[in-house]
């Protein structure tokens, strides 16, 4: 046993000597990483040995152990103190080679900005949270029944024509516009309401003044002794708080399936001050929405009574009001996202 453990020891000897002469010829970091995995890798000597500690016998292993590691200790150390050393050496090198001018001006840092039709939707949001309104939503996948049979266009309904709807299976599609919110809402909550919608809706239309998908929103005031006088007050003061003081507002007599009466609501022309011009094709008018009394026949569906509840309802194309107020020629410029575009606002 003894001389297994000096034969061990002569062998660390050697081991250790020949690092030593190794460690003299070691040039860089590069050389003292090679010279780590020889001495102390997996396939070095001294973890060989700790491996197979095993073949010893049983009453020398401590030893065995202890005197290996007492050589494994002294090649670590080495190889630390000289690998701070080549660290920063290697630092200092690199120091000294690095030329920074302290004078160039720094990169300047480029904002985001928020979306052109967030920026509308939250305008028109804080115009009517200002009159008391709140704000409603709920889901673009919808049924049938919200946003069609409730809305008074019944299966057989002409207007059910008016707009192609992408459906997902009989009964089920995307909204066509924000409504069926509205129709959710009245069924849960008492009167007075007093919201508006934003959101996405879908339809069947692609154009050079259509996309399939757009942004909508509605609004809807249902109370007692709500007439049309309050209607025309509430989209004069809308209006001009989004487009300026300045412009006249005209209601042009129109058709909806859910309104009664029903109208379109128009800007006077601020391009040609009213002349006629080419964006609003000759007529010195821009239309921003449509509007109207609500039809007493909607209010059976939510459980109203439609002999003391009456209200008004609007809707409006958040890229249209965007494009009027920034002059915004070309809808599809709100769906490439091109940087230089979004930037703008
Ligand atoms: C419009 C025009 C006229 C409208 C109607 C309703 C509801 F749900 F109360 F019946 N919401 N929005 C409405 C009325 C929308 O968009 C051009």
């Amino acid at each position: 046993m003894e001389e297994k453990i000096n034969s061990l020891k002569n062998e660390l000897d050697e081991v250790f000597l020949s690092f030593i002469k190794d460690k003299n010829e070691v040039k860089s970091l590069f050389d003292l990483d090679l010279l780590e995995s020889k001495y102390l890798g997996k396939k070095s000597f001294i973890a060989q040995t700790l491996k197979n500690i095993n073949d010893f016998p049983q009453q020398i292993k401590p030893l065995v152990g202890k005197t290996v590691n007492e050589t494994r200790k002294k090649i670590e150390d080495d190889i630390k103190l000289l690998r701070d050393d080549f660290t920063k050496v290697e630092y200092d090198k690199k120091l000294r080679e690095e030329k920074f001018d302290l004078t160039l001006p720094g990169r300047t840092l480029t904002y985001g900005s928020k979306n052109i039709i967030s920026q509308v939707i939250e305008e028109i949001q804080e115009i009517f949270i200002g009159l008391g309104y709140e704000i409603a939503e709920g889901p673009e996948v919808e049924t049938d029944y919200y946003n069609f049979e409730a809305l008074n266009h019944p299966p057989d309904h002409p207007a059910r024509s008016l707009h192609d709807t992408f459906f997902i299976s009989e009964n089920i599609l995307l909204r066509t516009h924000t409504s069926p919110v509205q129709i959710r809402y009245m069924e849960k909550h008492k009167l007075p309401v007093y919201i508006i919608a934003p959101g996405k809706v879908y339809r069947k239309d692609y154009d050079v003044t259509h996309t399939p998908m757009f942004t909508q929103i509605e609004g809807l005031a249902v109370d007692k002794n709500i007439n049309f006088g309050n209607l025309k007050w509430t989209l004069e003061t809308l209006a001009h708080s989004v487009f300026g003081k300045d412009r006249k507002v005209r209601f042009r007599p129109h058709y909806f399936p859910f309104t009664e009466p029903s109208a379109e609501v128009d800007v006077s022309c601020n391009i040609c001050g009213g002349d006629g011009c080419r964006v609003c094709s000759g007529t010195g008018w821009l239309e921003i929405l449509g509007a109207g009394m609500v039809d007493p026949n909607l209010y059976k569906f939510v459980n109203y009574d439609p002999e003391t509840v009456n209200g008004f309802a609007f809707g409006m194309g958040v890229e249209r009001i965007a494009m009027l107020k920034y002059g915004i020629d070309d809808l599809r410029l709100f769906f490439e996202n091109d940087i230089r575009f979004l930037k703008q606002f």
